[in-house]
């Protein structure tokens, strides 16, 4: 499936070795390198959330209206929706503007998008999210990109979100989600750890990972997002896909 094309597969590898001092992680040439594989590994059923964009495209793309992909990296979910448009606008007039402030992502994304021949359709903006305009959308897809957003600054980047969005558009909105409840927060951490060490993850690489990741991807509850997305001004939220702490909202304008 073409959702599924990410040119560089090299395989993840960058925590296997003891490190003397864990730096914190950070989305440069290194991981960029090992990406692809890096999420295949670690979030549950990657591929299939991704191709699942492509249904909501379907659902609720506007004609004329422009799809954002808000931390793209690879390009992922910009080929999926892409994918299902070619699909159904016969002209191929649709427009999606992936966005991410790692060049290193930025270029492999590129390069697949020419890969693809679809440079008319997808154009890549190097910038934060936080200071870009969004207009005339009907999908704007942040998966996995808020985490990495200072929770302070969430909530002025869903009300953009949700002004720039046509009525009747949508937000889909995958986070890695945290647990309050003390069981709940064990039961969910041993079962993802377990699901890593079965895609080939040691325990030193899962340890140094999570070190790394600590103080980058600010986890919330699925609650808190829910309950965010209500005061940004969605008029609905669904939680429609769970797997461990992962979870994916889609919003309604
Ligand atoms: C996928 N959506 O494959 N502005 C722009 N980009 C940012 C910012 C920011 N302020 N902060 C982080 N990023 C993708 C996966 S990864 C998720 C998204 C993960 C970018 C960052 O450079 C990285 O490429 C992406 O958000 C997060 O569906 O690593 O778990």
């Amino acid at each position: 499936m073409r959702a599924s094309l990410i040119n560089i597969m090299s395989d993840d590898t960058l925590y296997t070795k003891k490190q003397k001092r864990i730096v914190d992680f950070a989305f440069d040439e290194q991981v960029a390198s090992v990406f692809g594989d890096m999420l295949e590994r670690s979030i549950p059923a990657y591929r299939e959330l991704i191709a699942m964009l492509g249904v909501f495209a379907d659902e609720y793309y506007q004609k004329g209206s422009v799809c954002y992909d808000l931390g793209c990296s690879l390009g992922a979910a910009s080929f999926s929706l892409a994918n299902r448009l070619q699909s159904r606008e016969q002209n191929n007039t649709f427009k999606i503007i992936a966005v991410d402030n790692s060049e290193p992502m930025l270029k492999r994304c590129q390069s697949s998008i020419k890969n693809l021949s679809l440079e008319n359709n997808i154009r890549t903006e190097l910038a934060d999210i936080n200071q870009i305009d969004i207009s005339h959308a009907s999908i704007v897809v942040l998966n996995f990109t808020l985490q990495f957003i200072s929770i302070d600054k969430r909530l002025d980047l869903l009300k953009k979100i949700v002004q720039g969005l046509n009525p009747g558009g949508v937000l889909i909105l995958s986070e890695k989600c945290m647990f309050e409840n003390s069981n709940d927060k064990e039961f969910y951490e041993k079962i993802y750890y377990q699901y890593k060490r079965a895609n080939g993850y040691s325990n030193l690489e899962i340890a140094q990972k999570r070190e790394a990741l600590e103080k980058v991807l600010l986890a919330e509850s699925a609650e808190t997002h829910v309950q965010r997305l209500k005061s940004a001004g969605f008029s609905s939220v669904y939680r429609w896909y769970q797997c461990f702490q992962f979870n994916s909202f889609c919003a309604i304008r």
